[in-house]
This record gives structure tokens, sequence and C-alpha cells, in this order.
């Protein structure tokens, strides 16, 4: 699918045409092609061959024309005349939080066509600040934003890596003779950002493996081609490390690959313990080797059972599998429903019945349909009036539905005085509410917490969305004392979403540690605003093996009646305290 190309080509345009200090209503319009450029589940190039470019929103002649021109060349004429009119290290200024068309411009007007590395340094000699409109805060953001931006480029979230290590891993399987293939490293652990790929495999026709490896289409460089070890870079510069291992010491090959690093040395430390070593090349008493073909051989000779990569990042699992407490991790075929996806009624862009279709085919029995509440307008709010229509027809739709049920429900706003943006009556009507902040990030910590824990209090919200606010590689969480939240959560029996959206994924594995030890239920959500993003739901998954959640910790796993009835526990419960 070219659809992403496509958008980021618009999106460039637009930045471009807003440094130039263009027609704000012409950069817009870039912007909105390229939003529902992206959110098309179609392929841009099945839409140009039936001629159906103007159907999509916010495409004109004009518009249509140039995708056309993309489709057909990769760029379109304009697009590379623009580009000549403004240096290109400028325009990416722009991706740095803090940042906007007029800063970007006024630092190019004083300071030439910088770059990252350049902006960074002259922020830390404090020479920003002399630009008119700059106060030294601003430089202090601009500072944080590159370094955001940093993470950003050298790590990459997992959502946006496992299909391409899915990808690799499948053409190979097709075209060579495998005994053996794993993705190892970050990858396998599950890690929500990873720095590269680390694939190990086991052939008889190691050569084969190799050329099929170096010549695959993703390739753009190869960095090292050898007998064991090849190296290659992706188009956009991600690396992907394959390693060919005997079969004599595969496990001990895939355990040393999957890491962490840290984890390792503690089972290398236990090996030592009894005289044994153990490393890439296997198990060894002396220069005898005694196995390490699987990779349960590891654990054993150190007398552990199994422990799923997920868990080794030396976080306690070693104490723990020392002291058969290891967790029973939960897992993706005990997910019964998905917890936060936005419909037509609100920015998604899919139906009801649609929701559930997709819901069947992913072999969930339940969704709640969690769609922005009335004030928050950008993103098509559910006034009351439609929120009844919604309610009438999800009942309606489970009256004749014979196997998935969708639960009515509200990603209500969190107002900026801790209030929420539909009364108790209207909330108490749904199945499900989740409470989410969407506005006045920069409050300071005290103010934050109170507002969350204001939602919390209420006994119709159920559950807080991406609690932190993070997003991945471009902002960090706003300021909250998270702990103090969780605690609240716990008392007031309120549930902490796992946000399984690839930016979010939030709470993270960590925090959903913590507010598994407090006493906290979990709930994962994509909060899906198109069909396909309800697949990301494995990803919430991860995370919550990661954080060594087990089945009673996640609700995800009750049947409809059940988590119904557990919905409404809060709101019996907690009647008594609040009114
Ligand atoms: P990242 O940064 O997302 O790529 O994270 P990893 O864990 O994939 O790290 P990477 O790719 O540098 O190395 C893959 C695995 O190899 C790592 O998880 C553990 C193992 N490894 C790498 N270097 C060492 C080392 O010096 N000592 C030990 N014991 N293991 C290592
Ligand atoms: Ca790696």
């Amino acid at each position: 699918m070219k659809n992403k190309d496509v958008a980021n080509i618009f999106n460039h345009v637009a930045d471009i045409l807003e440094i130039k200090g263009e027609n704000p209503f012409r950069v817009r319009a870039y912007r909105k092609a390229a939003q529902n450029i992206e959110n098309l589940a179609e392929d841009i190039e099945e839409i140009a061959k039936k001629d159906g470019l103007y159907n999509i929103p916010g495409i004109g002649k004009d518009l249509a024309k140039k995708i056309q021109e993309i489709l057909d060349s990769g760029t379109f004429k304009g697009y590379e005349e623009l580009k000549e009119e403004v240096p290109n290290g400028l325009v990416s200024l722009l991706s740095i939080p803090g940042v906007g068309p007029r800063t970007a411009k006024a630092l190019y007007d004083r300071f030439g066509a910088i770059d990252l590395n350049k902006l960074e340094k002259l922020c830390l000699e404090k020479k920003i600040r002399e630009l008119p409109g700059i106060k030294a805060k601003t430089e202090k953001n601009i500072l944080k934003g590159i370094q955001l931006v940093k993470m950003g480029m050298e790590r990459r979230p997992l959502g946006a890596i496992l299909p391409i290590a899915q990808e690799i891993i499948e053409t190979l399987k097709k075209k060579c003779i495998l005994d053996r293939i794993d993705v190892a490293g970050s990858v396998r652990r599950k890690k929500e950002t990873v720095k590269d790929i680390d694939i190990l495999v086991c052939s008889s026709h190691p050569h084969k493996v190799m050329d099929v490896f170096t010549s695959l289409p993703l390739v753009h460089e190869v960095i090292a081609k050898g007998e064991t070890k090849s190296s290659i870079r992706t188009g956009d510069g991600l690396q992907v490390d394959l390693r060919v291992v005997d079969r004599s010491c595969y496990g001990a090959a895939l355990c040393y690959f999957t890491g962490s690093k840290a984890h390792n040395i503690r089972i290398r430390e236990l090996a030592i313990k009894r005289g044994l070593k153990v490393n890439e090349y296997g198990i060894f008493k002396g220069n005898k080797r005694i196995g390490g073909e699987e990779e349960i051989d590891v654990f054993e000779v150190v007398d552990l059972p199994y422990i799923p990569p997920e868990l080794r990042e030396d976080r306690g699992e070693i104490e723990a599998a020392m002291e058969g407490r290891l967790p029973k991790l939960i897992e993706m075929d005990e997910i019964r429903g998905d917890m936060h996806v936005h419909s037509k009624y609100s920015d998604g862009t899919a139906t009801l019945s649609e929701i559930a279709k997709k819901a069947k085919e992913m072999k969930l029995e339940w969704v709640a349909v969690t769609d922005h509440s009335q004030g928050l307008k950008i993103a098509r709010g559910v006034s009351i009036e439609d929120l009844r229509r919604k309610r009438a027809e999800i009942d309606a739709f489970n009256r004749s539905s014979t196997d998935v049920r969708l639960l009515c429900g509200t990603e209500v706003d969190i107002l900026s005085d801790g209030g929420l943006d539909y009364p108790n009556e209207i909330l108490k009507q749904l199945d499900v509410v989740i409470a989410a902040i969407h506005a006045g990030f920069k409050q300071d910590e005290a103010t934050l917490t109170k507002r969350v824990i204001s939602a919390m209090e209420n006994p119709y919200v159920h559950i807080i969305a991406h609690p932190t606010g993070r997003i991945i590689g471009e902002r960090g969480g706003y300021a909250l004392n998270i702990e103090k939240v969780l605690e609240v959560a716990a008392q007031t029996r309120t549930c902490m979403e796992i946000n399984a959206y690839y930016k979010r994924l939030d709470l993270n594995d960590v925090l959903s540690r913590t507010a598994k030890n407090k006493g906290v239920f979990l709930s994962i959500g994509t909060d899906a605003h198109i069909l396909d993003q309800m697949e990301f739901i494995p990803l919430g998954v991860y995370v919550a093996r990661r954080g060594w959640l087990e089945k009673r910790d996640v609700i995800n796993t009750l049947s409809y009646e059940e988590l119904l009835a557990f919905l409404r526990e809060k709101m019996s419960k907690f009647k008594v305290v609040f009114y």
C-alpha cells in the first residue's frame, strides 16, 4: 500500500507551506488530505484504478491529480519545486515538539540551514533565546523536544517493527530450507521500543539463507555479509542482523541473543556457581559441551523453570523462578474483548456492525464502543442526543446478534477542573465509562493529579484511559503523581487502561506491574479509530505480560456477562461513599 507514502508527501508539503507562511487554508487542506489518506482502510492504488480518488473526503480534482502523479512517479512536480525553496534540514526541525513553522523560519533567517544537532548545540549555548519572541523556557522546551526526537530515531515502537520482522521471517521460510528460525533480542522480549531486529536461523544451506536475506526487497544497504552473520539496513535506516547457528547450540544461542544482557549475566553467574559455562555456543563443563540444543537446557542446568522472554529483564524474574513464584502470564487467547474502540459516532471511521464484524474475525466476544464526549469538538465528540441514539442502536444490535456483543461506552473528557464532560445521569446509562485527559496537559502535577483523582472518585467512571499521556518518541507523560493515582484507583476500584495503540502503550510494562501490586485491575483497549487498528490488541497483551500480569489481573478476560457485572459493582459499592 502506498497510502502512507502519499500521506507523508502531503504532510511534507504542508510543512513547507507553513514555513513559507502561506495561506493557512491551503496548509490545512494538505494536512486533512494526508490524514484521510492515512486512515483509509483500502489501498489507494486500488482506489485510483477504480477512478475513486474523488470519493476520498477532502480530495478534489487538484489533489486527485497530484495523488495520481505520486502513484505513477513517486512524487509530483509542485512538490519537487517546493523542496528547492526550503532546505530539508529546516523542515526536519518541525518534528521537534515545541518547534513550529514560525520558529523554524526565525531559526533559518538567523542561523541558516541548521539541523537537529546544530540546533541542540545552539540551545546548549543559550543562543536561541536571543531570537525575538523566544524565552529561556522555550529554549529549554526545544532542548527537551530534541531529546525526544533523538530517542524516537534511535528506537522505534515495537508495533512498527513486528510486521517487518514477521515479513522477513515468512519470506525466508518460503524461499529457504530452514530447520529453525526465530526472532531474538528486544523484539522477542516485546520491549516497547527496539533498536534493531535480531534473527536466528538454523539451516543446512546457510549460503542460500544469506543470499536470500541480503537481497530481500526491503534491503537498502548490505552492511555485512558473512558465513554466520549478515546485517542489512532498510530504506528508513532500520538494521536487521541475521545469524546462522549450528543445530547443536541453537537453544543456547537463542537464549543468549534474546537477552536481555542483564538477564544473561545473572544466568551465567548461576552457571558458574555450578562449575558450568553458558554462552551462545552452548553449555560447557570444562571443554565439553553438555547441552544447549534447546532453550530449556539453559534454564535446566541452573535449576530454573523456563522463563518467558517478556520477563527476561533482571527485574526479579530469576528470584521468582528460584522460589517457584513466576506468574502464569496472560495469553492472547484469554482476551475476550477490546475495551476501547471509536466508531463513526465520534472520530472513528467504522460503523457499529463493521466493528462487530471485525471483532468476530478476530475471535473476540465483545467490544466496548467508547466514543469521545460532547465537548471534544476536534474529535467530533458525541452530543447527548446522539449518545441516546447510539444506546438504542447498540441495544438493538445486541438483541439480534448471536455472537459478538457491543458495550455502549464513552471516553469522557476530564475537564480542566476535574469535572466530567457528561452529567452523571447520562454516564449511568452507559455500560462502560472511560475517563481521559485530552486538554490542559501543561497544568502542574498537583492540579493534574487532582483532576484524575476526582474522575476516579466518580462512581460511574470505570477506567482511566492512557493514564500518563505519553506518546512514544513524541512526548513524555504529563506531570502526574502516578503512585498516588494508582493508590486511589485501588481504593475506588477504578481500572487503569493499557492503551494498546502502538505509539501509546500506556500504562507501560513497569507501571502495569506497579498497578497490579497495588491491587488495581488493568483494561486493554486499542483506541482504534479505524478497523485495522483493532489488531493492536496483542501489543497490549505484550505490555501486560512484561508487567507480570496474569489472567485475573486483566478485565478483558471476562465474558460479556461477567464484565457487565464487574462494571456495575463499582457503582453499587461506592454510591454509599460518594452520596
Ligand atoms: P535493542 O537495543 O532493542 O536492540 O535491545 P536488544 O536486547 O535486542 O540488544 P542487542 O540487539 O544489542 O543484543 C541482542 C541480545 O544479545 C541482547 O539482548 C543480549 C545479547 N548480548 C548482546 N551483547 C551482549 C553482551 O555483551 N553480553 C551478554 N551476556 N549478552 C549480550
Ligand atoms: Ca536488538
